[in-house]
């Protein structure tokens, strides 16, 4: 079990100011800042990011999305921390989402639910490396 995931707070939670108290909410949850940068994806490196979605039908909708605003990309680090970050996202769907996870206080819909956590220690390692060199990650 790797101790570290990785997230990205999306173009919606971005525009709606909500980057502080999604930071605040990461910090109290346990997790520690690895990495962090404030980036905009292109629409073909969100088309490149989300490559394992591409026989989906919400494939183009989602690359539109991410690259329709600036996003915060970062490495987080705990014990578990794969898991715990999903839990503490919540469900995909807001309207499914537990009380007082992020994606239930901040999501507003299936699509713009306002954070991205990987979903599985390779997948944090991969997703990680898309954003950050060696000499970015501490
Ligand atoms: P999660 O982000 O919870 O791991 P995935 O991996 O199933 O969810 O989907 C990746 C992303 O694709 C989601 N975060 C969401 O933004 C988007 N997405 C998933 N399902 C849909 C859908 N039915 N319509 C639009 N966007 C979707």
């Amino acid at each position: 079990m790797s101790n570290r995931t990785f997230t990205m707070i999306k173009p919606d939670a971005v525009k709606n100011g909500h980057i502080g108290d999604i930071l605040a909410m990461i910090n109290k949850a346990g997790f520690t800042i690895k990495a962090m940068k404030m980036t905009k994806l292109s629409q073909e490196r969100a088309g490149q990011f989300y490559e394992v979605h591409k026989e989906r039908p919400f494939y183009g909708e989602i690359c539109d999305f991410m690259s329709s605003g600036h996003i915060i990309a970062a490495i987080l680090e705990k014990d578990n921390a794969v898991e715990d970050f999903r839990t503490l996202i919540g469900a995909t769907n807001p309207a499914e989402a537990a009380e007082g996870t992020i994606r239930k206080m901040y999501a507003t819909s299936l699509g713009e639910n306002a954070v991205h956590g990987s979903d599985s220690d390779e997948n944090a390692e991969i997703e990680g490396n898309f954003f950050f060199s060696h000499l970015e990650k501490f």
